[in-house]
Protein backbone atom coordinates (compact mmCIF):
# COMPACT_ATOMS: atom_id res chain seq x y z
CA UNK A 1 0.00 0.00 0.00
CA UNK A 2 1.36 3.37 -0.84
CA UNK A 3 2.24 5.72 2.10
CA UNK A 4 0.00 8.41 2.82
CA UNK A 5 1.15 11.64 2.82
CA UNK A 6 0.12 15.88 3.61
CA UNK A 7 2.89 17.45 2.67
CA UNK A 8 6.58 16.86 0.64
CA UNK A 9 9.71 18.72 1.15
CA UNK A 10 12.84 18.09 -0.07
CA UNK A 11 15.81 18.95 2.05
CA UNK A 12 19.51 18.80 1.57
CA UNK A 13 22.49 17.74 3.51
CA UNK A 14 25.31 19.73 2.97
CA UNK A 15 28.91 20.91 4.86
CA UNK A 16 32.38 20.04 4.06
CA UNK A 17 33.60 16.35 3.43
CA UNK A 18 33.78 14.08 6.33
CA UNK A 19 31.71 16.01 8.89
CA UNK A 20 29.59 13.02 8.63
CA UNK A 21 26.64 14.04 6.67
CA UNK A 22 25.74 10.47 5.37
CA UNK A 23 26.17 8.91 8.54
CA UNK A 24 23.62 11.16 9.54
CA UNK A 25 21.48 10.49 6.89
CA UNK A 26 21.89 6.78 7.61
CA UNK A 27 21.03 7.04 11.01
CA UNK A 28 18.28 9.23 10.73
CA UNK A 29 16.43 6.76 7.96
CA UNK A 30 18.05 3.77 8.89
CA UNK A 31 18.44 3.82 12.75
CA UNK A 32 22.73 2.55 12.48
CA UNK A 33 25.84 3.61 12.38
CA UNK A 34 28.96 2.13 10.81
CA UNK A 35 32.53 3.21 12.20
CA UNK A 36 34.04 0.25 10.71
CA UNK A 37 33.31 2.29 6.83
CA UNK A 38 36.42 3.21 4.61
CA UNK A 39 34.91 4.34 1.60
CA UNK A 40 31.96 6.63 1.00
CA UNK A 41 28.48 5.48 1.77
CA UNK A 42 27.41 7.39 -1.69
CA UNK A 43 23.76 7.20 -0.53
CA UNK A 44 22.25 10.34 -2.57
CA UNK A 45 18.94 10.46 -1.63
CA UNK A 46 16.15 8.63 0.71
CA UNK A 47 12.66 9.48 1.74
CA UNK A 48 11.43 9.50 5.70
CA UNK A 49 8.06 10.01 6.55
CA UNK A 50 7.67 12.00 9.64
CA UNK A 51 4.24 11.99 11.83
CA UNK A 52 4.74 15.42 12.44
CA UNK A 53 1.30 16.49 14.12
CA UNK A 54 -1.93 14.07 14.86
CA UNK A 55 -3.16 14.20 11.33
CA UNK A 56 -0.69 15.26 9.83
CA UNK A 57 2.42 13.05 8.07
CA UNK A 58 5.51 15.24 5.99
CA UNK A 59 7.06 13.14 3.16
CA UNK A 60 10.84 14.45 3.27
CA UNK A 61 12.91 13.71 0.37
CA UNK A 62 16.30 13.57 1.40
CA UNK A 63 19.27 14.59 -0.63
CA UNK A 64 22.93 13.46 0.36
CA UNK A 65 25.49 14.67 -1.94
CA UNK A 66 28.21 11.48 -2.17
CA UNK A 67 31.44 12.81 -2.19
CA UNK A 68 30.92 16.25 -4.68
CA UNK A 69 31.43 18.49 -1.76
CA UNK A 70 34.83 17.27 -2.54
CA UNK A 71 34.87 19.93 -5.28
CA UNK A 72 32.68 22.01 -4.03
CA UNK A 73 30.26 21.51 -6.66
CA UNK A 74 26.94 21.19 -4.82
CA UNK A 75 24.49 18.99 -6.95
CA UNK A 76 22.61 21.91 -8.22
CA UNK A 77 19.33 19.74 -9.25
CA UNK A 78 19.35 18.54 -5.88
CA UNK A 79 18.30 21.94 -4.53
CA UNK A 80 15.87 22.85 -7.23
CA UNK A 81 12.88 20.96 -5.38
CA UNK A 82 14.49 21.32 -1.69
CA UNK A 83 12.87 24.07 0.19
CA UNK A 84 14.88 22.92 3.53
CA UNK A 85 18.85 22.72 3.84
CA UNK A 86 20.30 21.02 6.90
CA UNK A 87 23.98 23.02 7.31
CA UNK A 88 26.54 20.23 8.90
CA UNK A 89 30.12 21.26 10.57
CA UNK A 90 32.09 18.97 12.88
CA UNK A 91 32.33 20.47 16.50
CA UNK A 92 36.14 19.01 16.17
CA UNK A 93 36.92 20.30 12.95
CA UNK A 94 36.98 24.16 13.08
CA UNK A 95 37.69 24.59 9.41
CA UNK A 96 34.48 22.89 8.97
CA UNK A 97 32.69 25.39 10.99
CA UNK A 98 34.23 28.21 9.31
CA UNK A 99 33.31 27.38 5.84
CA UNK A 100 29.64 27.54 7.21
CA UNK A 101 28.65 30.78 5.88
CA UNK A 102 30.15 30.56 2.16
CA UNK A 103 28.08 27.05 2.51
CA UNK A 104 24.79 29.07 2.71
CA UNK A 105 25.31 32.00 0.44
CA UNK A 106 26.33 29.08 -2.27
CA UNK A 107 23.07 27.50 -2.20
CA UNK A 108 21.45 30.96 -1.67
CA UNK A 109 22.82 31.94 -4.83
CA UNK A 110 21.72 29.21 -6.71
CA UNK A 111 17.61 29.34 -5.17
CA UNK A 112 17.16 32.60 -5.49
CA UNK A 113 14.50 33.93 -5.98
CA UNK A 114 13.12 31.04 -4.06
CA UNK A 115 13.22 30.51 -0.11
CA UNK A 116 15.63 27.95 1.31
CA UNK A 117 14.97 27.78 5.16
CA UNK A 118 18.30 26.57 7.02
CA UNK A 119 19.06 24.03 10.45
CA UNK A 120 22.44 24.45 11.65
CA UNK A 121 24.55 21.09 13.03
CA UNK A 122 27.31 20.58 15.14
CA UNK A 123 27.91 17.14 14.53
CA UNK A 124 29.98 14.29 16.15
CA UNK A 125 29.43 15.82 19.33
CA UNK A 126 30.64 12.79 21.25
CA UNK A 127 33.79 14.01 20.40
CA UNK A 128 32.75 16.82 23.23
CA UNK A 129 36.61 16.76 24.46
CA UNK A 130 38.38 17.43 21.04
CA UNK A 131 36.02 20.38 20.51
CA UNK A 132 36.86 23.25 18.53
CA UNK A 133 33.56 25.01 18.34
CA UNK A 134 31.57 26.25 21.28
CA UNK A 135 28.20 25.79 21.71
CA UNK A 136 27.69 29.45 21.95
CA UNK A 137 29.02 30.83 19.33
CA UNK A 138 27.72 28.64 16.70
CA UNK A 139 24.41 29.16 18.10
CA UNK A 140 25.02 32.92 17.45
CA UNK A 141 25.83 32.16 13.94
CA UNK A 142 22.63 30.25 13.17
CA UNK A 143 20.86 33.70 14.59
CA UNK A 144 23.27 35.66 12.64
CA UNK A 145 22.24 33.38 9.26
CA UNK A 146 18.85 33.83 9.60
CA UNK A 147 18.46 30.30 10.29
CA UNK A 148 15.61 28.01 11.85
CA UNK A 149 17.84 26.80 14.74
CA UNK A 150 21.11 25.06 16.16
CA UNK A 151 21.40 21.31 17.72
CA UNK A 152 24.35 20.00 18.56
CA UNK A 153 24.12 15.79 17.23
CA UNK A 154 25.87 13.14 16.86
CA UNK A 155 24.92 10.07 14.83
CA UNK A 156 27.31 7.76 16.58
CA UNK A 157 25.68 8.34 19.62
CA UNK A 158 22.18 9.02 18.78
CA UNK A 159 21.80 12.39 19.99
CA UNK A 160 19.42 14.51 18.60
CA UNK A 161 19.69 13.16 15.42
CA UNK A 162 15.62 13.36 14.72
CA UNK A 163 15.26 16.21 16.48
CA UNK A 164 17.29 17.74 13.93
CA UNK A 165 15.38 16.78 10.81
CA UNK A 166 11.98 17.85 12.96
CA UNK A 167 13.12 21.18 14.04
CA UNK A 168 13.73 21.99 10.37
CA UNK A 169 10.72 20.44 9.03
CA UNK A 170 8.87 22.74 12.07
CA UNK A 171 10.81 25.49 10.19
CA UNK A 172 9.42 24.96 6.85
CA UNK A 173 5.91 24.40 7.69
CA UNK A 174 6.19 27.34 9.77
CA UNK A 175 7.14 29.63 6.97
CA UNK A 176 4.93 27.70 4.88
CA UNK A 177 1.52 28.86 7.16
CA UNK A 178 2.90 32.60 7.31
CA UNK A 179 2.62 31.99 3.05
CA UNK A 180 6.18 32.83 2.88
CA UNK A 181 6.81 29.78 0.85
CA UNK A 182 4.54 28.08 -1.10
CA UNK A 183 3.93 25.39 -3.17
CA UNK A 184 4.33 27.44 -6.42
CA UNK A 185 7.60 28.46 -5.71
CA UNK A 186 8.69 24.92 -7.06
CA UNK A 187 10.45 24.27 -3.86
CA UNK A 188 9.32 20.72 -3.74
CA UNK A 189 6.86 21.10 -1.47
CA UNK A 190 3.42 20.33 -0.99
CA UNK A 191 0.56 17.70 -1.48
CA UNK A 192 0.51 16.83 -4.67
CA UNK A 193 -2.85 18.49 -4.91
CA UNK A 194 -3.76 22.49 -4.81
CA UNK A 195 -5.65 22.74 -2.01
CA UNK A 196 -3.65 20.40 0.44
CA UNK A 197 -6.00 17.96 0.97
CA UNK A 198 -4.70 14.71 1.62
CA UNK A 199 -2.97 12.98 -1.27
CA UNK A 200 -2.02 9.45 -1.49
CA UNK A 201 -0.64 9.55 -5.27
CA UNK A 202 3.41 8.30 -4.24
CA UNK A 203 3.89 8.04 -7.59
CA UNK A 204 3.92 12.14 -7.57
CA UNK A 205 7.59 11.74 -6.20
CA UNK A 206 8.35 9.84 -9.35
CA UNK A 207 7.69 13.30 -11.69
CA UNK A 208 10.51 15.42 -8.82
N1 LIG B 1 32.76 10.38 16.37
C1 LIG B 1 31.87 10.46 15.38
N2 LIG B 1 32.25 10.14 14.13
C2 LIG B 1 31.32 10.22 13.15
C3 LIG B 1 29.99 10.64 13.40
N3 LIG B 1 29.33 10.63 12.22
C4 LIG B 1 30.20 10.23 11.28
N4 LIG B 1 31.40 9.99 11.83
C5 LIG B 1 32.61 9.53 11.12
O1 LIG B 1 33.06 10.59 10.29
C6 LIG B 1 33.59 10.06 9.06
C7 LIG B 1 32.92 10.72 7.88
O2 LIG B 1 31.55 10.34 7.85
P1 LIG B 1 30.66 10.45 6.53
O3 LIG B 1 29.26 10.18 6.95
O4 LIG B 1 31.22 9.64 5.42
O5 LIG B 1 30.86 12.01 6.20
P2 LIG B 1 30.42 12.86 4.89
O6 LIG B 1 31.62 12.94 4.00
O7 LIG B 1 30.06 14.22 5.40
O8 LIG B 1 29.27 12.16 4.26
C8 LIG B 1 33.39 8.55 9.12
O9 LIG B 1 34.60 7.95 9.55
C9 LIG B 1 32.32 8.39 10.17
O10 LIG B 1 32.40 7.14 10.83
C10 LIG B 1 29.62 10.95 14.76
O11 LIG B 1 28.48 11.31 15.09
N5 LIG B 1 30.62 10.85 15.69
MG1 LIG C 1 29.02 11.43 2.35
Amino acid sequence: MEASWNFRFGIVILGDSAVGKSSLLHRYTEGTFDDSRQSPLGIDFKVHHLDFDPGVVIKMLLWDTAGQERFRSIAKSYMRNSVGCLLVFDISQRPTFERIHSWQQEVLDYVKPNPMIFMLVGHKCDLDVRREVTTLEAEALAKKLNMVGYLEVSSKDNTNVSLAFQTLAQGIYNQFQKRRISIRDGCGMGSGSDNFTLDTDDKQVAQK
